[in-house]
C-alpha cells in the first residue's frame, strides 16, 4: 500500500448549522492554501474551510444526505475496502470513510488505522472523530443550532467572542485554557452531536491495551519487525520520504525500514545545536543505509527564541512536552524547499518505557500504564509542528497496530538482558550497525541541549534552581495566552521578554 505524497487536507474548520450560514474565516498555523466548501443537506448545512495540498475536493465526500470532511490519512485502506458495498466510491480516504459510515454508522471509526481528524454531517447529527491516538488534534465549540469544530484551537477563538458562553459542556472532554466553550475531542473517540441542542455523546473507538501478551523472544521480535515494517510502508509515499534521524534506535529503525521500501536513496536529516548534537551517531546510520544525509545546526539562542512557534503549532501547555517539541520545531522551520512527507521515531519510548531508566519490571509497567493513560491532550504527535513549514509528518510507532503490539508486550520483553527497549533493538539488529543497536537512549531534549539551555535562561534571569520547572510551566502558559488565545503571531512574542516577566513575577511572590 502506497500513501500519496500528501494528504488531501491537513486541517479544517467546519460549521454545521440548521439552515444556511457561512463558516467563519479561520486562521491556522498549518501552512497551505484554503478552500471553502458548502454542502446543503436536508436538515443542516455543512460549511468548511480546508487547509489543503492542491486537491481539496479529495478531502470532502458527499453521498445522499451525508457529507464528510477529513484531514489526514488512513493506513489500512486495503483492510477496509472489502467492507464496502460493491461499487461504492473509495478513491479517496474521505470517500472510503463515508462509505463505511453508510454501513456501520459511527462504529466505522472503530475500524480505522490512521492519522486523521474527521467531521461528518448526517440527519441532524454531527460526528467528530479523532484517530486512535488523537494524533491530529480536534476541538469543538458546540452550541444549540450550530456546531463548530476545527483542528486548531486558534481557528475557533474568534467564534467564542461572538457567542460567549453558549458552548455546551461536553462530557469527558478536556476544556481549553482561557477559551470558554471549546473542548478537545478525546483521543480514540467519536462525539455524536445533536445540532439542534448542541449536546454531545462520546463513544470510545480505541483504548490502550491493559493486558499483556507473553511471547517467545523470537516471536516477539518477528512481530515487531513485521508490524513496524507494515506501518512504515503504509506511510511511505510514492517518492522517498525524509526521515528525521537522531541516530538512536527509534528513528534509525524507521529509517532502515523506509530504506527497504523505497526505490532510490532515502533522505535523512539531523539537527544539532551549538551546545550539543548527535551528528556522529546519525552519520553512522546514514552511511550504513546509504541515505542522502543533511545536518542542520541551530544556535541555542535561536532555538529558545522559537519557543512561541512550538507552542503556537502544538497548542500544548505541558512544559516537558514543549521541550521535546522545540528542537523538532526548529528542525522543521529550517527545512525550506518543497513540502515533504516526514517520518519520525517519535513515540517509541512511550509503549516501551524507553525514558524509564531503571531495571525493575513493576516500575517499568507502571510507567507504560501511566504514560498510556495520560498522553491525551498533550498534542505531542500533532502534524501542525511540521505543518507550519508546509510539511506532513507521521509517526510509525504510533500506528494503531504497532502501538497495540508494543503496549501489550509483557515488560520482560521491553527490558531484557540488561538492555532497555530490548525487543525493538533485537528486531532491528539485522538492519542496523551494532553500535546503533546498542546505543543508550538520549532524548531529543537532551541530545539538543534544550532542557539545560532553557533552564540556564531562567537561572540567568534570577529564577532559583528549585523553581525552574514551575517557571518553565509559567513561561509556556504565558506564551500560549499570547499566540493561541490572543492570536498574536509567534514572531511578535519574545521568549526572553516572557522569561524576564515570569522571573520578576516569581520574585514578587517570594
Ligand atoms: P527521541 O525519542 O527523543 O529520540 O526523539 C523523538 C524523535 O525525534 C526521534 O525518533 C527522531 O525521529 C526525532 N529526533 C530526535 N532528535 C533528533 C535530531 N537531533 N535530529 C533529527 N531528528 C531528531
Ligand atoms: N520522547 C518520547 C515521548 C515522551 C513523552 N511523552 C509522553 N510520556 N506522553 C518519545 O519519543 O517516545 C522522547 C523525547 O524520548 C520525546
Ligand atoms: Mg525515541
Amino acid at each position: 500500500m502506497m500513501a500519496h505524497t500528501f494528504p488531501a487536507a491537513t486541517g479544517f474548520l467546519v460549521s454545521a448549522q440548521q439552515g444556511g450560514g457561512r463558516a467563519p474565516r479561520p486562521v491556522f498555523a498549518t501552512r497551505g492554501p484554503h478552500e471553502t466548501v458548502a454542502e446543503a443537506l436536508r436538515s443542516q448545512t455543512l460549511n468548511a474551510v480546508l487547509v489543503h495540498s492542491g486537491s481539496a475536493g479529495d478531502a470532502v465526500a458527499r453521498s445522499g444526505d451525508t457529507a464528510l470532511v477529513l484531514a489526514g490519512e488512513l493506513y489500512n485502506r486495503e483492510e477496509l475496502l472489502p467492507l464496502l458495498p460493491s461499487g461504492a466510491d473509495a478513491r479517496t480516504d474521505a470517500a472510503l470513510v463515508l462509505g463505511l459510515l453508510g454501513v456501520y454508522d459511527l462504529h466505522a471509526f472503530r475500524l480505522l488505522n490512521g492519522r486523521f481528524a474527521a467531521a461528518a454531517a448526517l440527519d441532524g447529527r454531527v460526528l467528530l472523530a479523532t484517530d486512535h491516538a488523537g494524533s491530529v488534534p480536534l476541538y469543538t465549540l458546540p452550541a444549540p443550532g450550530r456546531v463548530l469544530a476545527a483542528t486548531e484551537i486558534k481557528a475557533l477563538v474568534p467564534a467564542t467572542a461572538q457567542a460567549p458562553l453558549s458552548g455546551r459542556p461536553v462530557a469527558d472532554a478536556r476544556r481549553i485554557r482561557r477559551v470558554p466553550g471549546v473542548h478537545q475531542v478525546p483521543a480514540g473517540t467519536v462525539l455524536d452531536l445533536d445540532v439542534r441542542t448542541g449536546t454531545a455523546a462520546p463513544s470510545r473507538t480505541w483504548t490502550p491495551p491493559v493486558s499483556r501478551r507473553i511471547l517467545s523472544e523470537a516471536d516477539a521480535t518477528a512481530a515487531v519487525r513485521e508490524t513496524l515494517g507494515r506501518a512504515v510502508r503504509a506511510r511511505t509515499g510514492s517518492t522517498a520520504p525524509l526521515v528525521v534521524l537522531s541516530g538512536g534506535i527509534d528513528s534509525s529503525g524507521v529509517a532502515a525500514l523506509a530504506a527497504a521500501h523505497t526505490d532510490g536513496p532515502l533522505e535523512t536529516l539531523s539537527m544539532g545545536t551549538d551546545a550539543s548534537d548527535e551528528f556522529t551517531e546519525a552519520r553512522v546510520v546514514a552511511t550504513h543505509l546509504g541515505s542522502t544525509h543533511r545536518e542542520i545546526t541551530v544556535p541555542t539562542a535561536d532555538l529558545l527564541g522559537q519557543l512561541p512557534y512550538a507552542i503556537w503549532a502544538s497548542e500544548s501547555v505541558d512544559p516537558d512536552i514543549i521541550e521535546y517539541l522545540l528542537p523538532l520545531t526548529a528542525l522543521y522551520r529550517a527545512l525550506d524547499g518543497p513540502a515533504r512527507r516526514i517520518l519520525t521515531g517519535y513515540g517509541a519510548d512511550i509503549p516501551l518505557a524507553g525514558m524509564h531508566r531503571e531495571d525493575r519490571l513493576p516500575q517499568l509497567d507502571t510507567a507504560v500504564a501511566f504514560d498510556m493513560a495520560t498522553f491525551d491532550g498533550l498534542n505531542e504527535m500533532t502534524p501542525v509542528l511540521s505543518g507550519i513549514q508546509g510539511h506532513w509528518s507521521t509517526h510509525p510507532y504510533w500506528d494503531r497496530d504497532v502501538l497495540d503490539l508494543l503496549v501489550s508486550l509483557e515488560a520482560g520483553l521491553k527490558r531484557r538482558h540488561g538492555r532497555d527497549k530490548w525487543v525493538l533493538r533485537e528486531a532491528m539488529s539485522p538492519l542496523l550497525p551494532h553500535e546503533t543497536v546498542t546505543r543508550p537512549k538520549l532524548g531529543v531534549h537532551e541530545g539538543s541541549g534544550t532542557t539545560s539551555s532553557f533552564s540556564l535562561l531562567l537561572i540567568d534571569a534570577g529564577v532559583p534552581e528549585a523553581d525552574v520547572h514551575r517557571a518553565k510551566s509559567l513561561v509556556v502558559r504565558e506564551i500560549f495566552d499570547r499566540v493561541v488565545v490572543e492570536g498574536l503571531s509567534p514572531a511578535e512574542v519574545s521568549t526572553a521578554d516572557t522569561v524576564h516577566q515570569v522571573a520578576a513575577r516569581l520574585k514578587e511572590t517570594e
